[in-house]
């Protein structure tokens, strides 16, 4: 007796792939998101910066070989109108060199000079007759 033992191993691999139809989170009722167009608000240019936008006035008085104030203020780029009273019976002078501003007052008279401010900073004013006694700070915003 012959015994033939033919061992066919057959495997079969099945994979069986079942695409499960894992169809999940429809988003059918998605919320239509409102895009309501914001109306953003056009901001003017309102900075027109008219060359000497504002004028500066300002009354300055002599005295007793003094000024009556030792401060000034001013803008930048600001016409400038300084009115000189000197009450003394000697002359001074109104003196603000970085504004090329130089103007005698005679004794017991007015007088007016005007002048651009310059840039931003602190001056100095001062009657150059008496520059000791009679000076002052200008400050230009
Ligand atoms: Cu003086």
């Amino acid at each position: 007796m012959r015994r033939r033992s033919m061992v066919i191993g057959v495997l079969v691999g099945v994979l069986a792939l079942v695409a499960a139809g894992c169809g999940g989170g429809d988003d059918d009722g998605a919320s239509a998101s409102a895009t309501t167009a914001a109306p953003e608000t056009t901001a003017a240019p309102a900075t027109t910066a008219a060359g000497g936008g504002g004028e500066n006035e300002i009354q300055l008085t002599a005295s007793g070989t003094a000024w009556d104030k030792t401060s000034l203020d001013m803008t930048a780029g600001a016409e400038v109108r300084v009115e000189v009273t000197n009450q003394d019976s000697i002359e001074h002078n109104f003196t603000f060199a970085e504004a090329n501003a130089n103007q005698d007052v005679e004794g017991g008279e007015d007088a007016t000079v005007t002048f651009t401010a310059p840039a931003a900073g602190s001056y100095e004013f001062f009657c150059k007759y008496h520059p000791s006694a009679m000076r002052g700070t200008v400050t230009v915003t």
